[in-house]
């Protein structure tokens, strides 16, 4: 089944370039999937796309919901290894089962992200995806924007088993990370010249 264009988005430059991106990575299928069941999950999930942006690695984005569209997120989870995809991104607020619904459906790797509820800030998310019954695994990471960026480094991490220049980024942006922390010294400093 196609998906319509303007629902999706593939995502390929990298911000801060720890990832190598060749014309021919440019031009590459699309490796991890990110899904949310709302477009009101954009503003987290955001920060999921762009660290596999980061990264260097191509994926595509969709918004599809187990409740209002259970048919085609089941043909999303259906066709996504013939399509080439390697790992799934899912996120959902409230009771979260969008990861459930497509882990059922693909032997694919599934990460759930808990998006952070109005009601529940996020705990009924967390609880929904996080209890997946023995025999079907959601990997399930933290709550909003840190849930994310893990899911996206989660989702590097698996495929840097198999892709070198995921690899390489991944180790790229450890290194960068950790020089970071190490270069921010002591903190009294930070607070004396403010
Ligand atoms: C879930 O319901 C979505 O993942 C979202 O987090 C939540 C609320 O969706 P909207 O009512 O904002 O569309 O399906």
């Amino acid at each position: 089944m196609a998906f319509p264009g303007a629902l999706c988005a593939i995502f390929f430059v990298p911000r801060r370039g720890y990832g190598k991106l060749s014309p021919m990575t440019q031009h590459a299928k699309p490796l991890v999937g990110i899904l949310m069941g709302s477009k009101s999950d954009w503003e987290t999930m955001e920060h999921a796309s762009k660290t596999l942006d980061e990264l260097g690695v191509p994926h595509d984005v969709r918004v599809l919901s187990a409740h209002r569209t259970p048919d085609q997120t089941l043909e999303y989870a259906a066709t996504a290894e013939e399509r080439g995809l390697e790992v799934i991104i899912a996120a959902a607020g409230g009771a979260a089962h969008l990861a459930g619904v497509i882990a059922a459906k693909t032997r694919l790797p599934v990460l759930g992200v808990p998006m952070e509820s109005k009601s529940l800030k996020g705990l009924d998310s967390l609880l929904s995806m996080v209890q997946m019954p023995a025999g079907i695994p959601v990997a399930t990471l933290a709550i909003g924007k840190p849930g994310a960026i893990n899911a996206a480094l989660f989702a590097a991490a698996i495929l840097a088993n198999q892709h070198a220049p995921i690899r390489q980024a991944l180790e790229r942006f450890r290194a960068a990370q950790s020089k970071a922390v190490l270069e921010q010294g002591d903190p009294r400093e930070a607070a004396r010249k403010n």
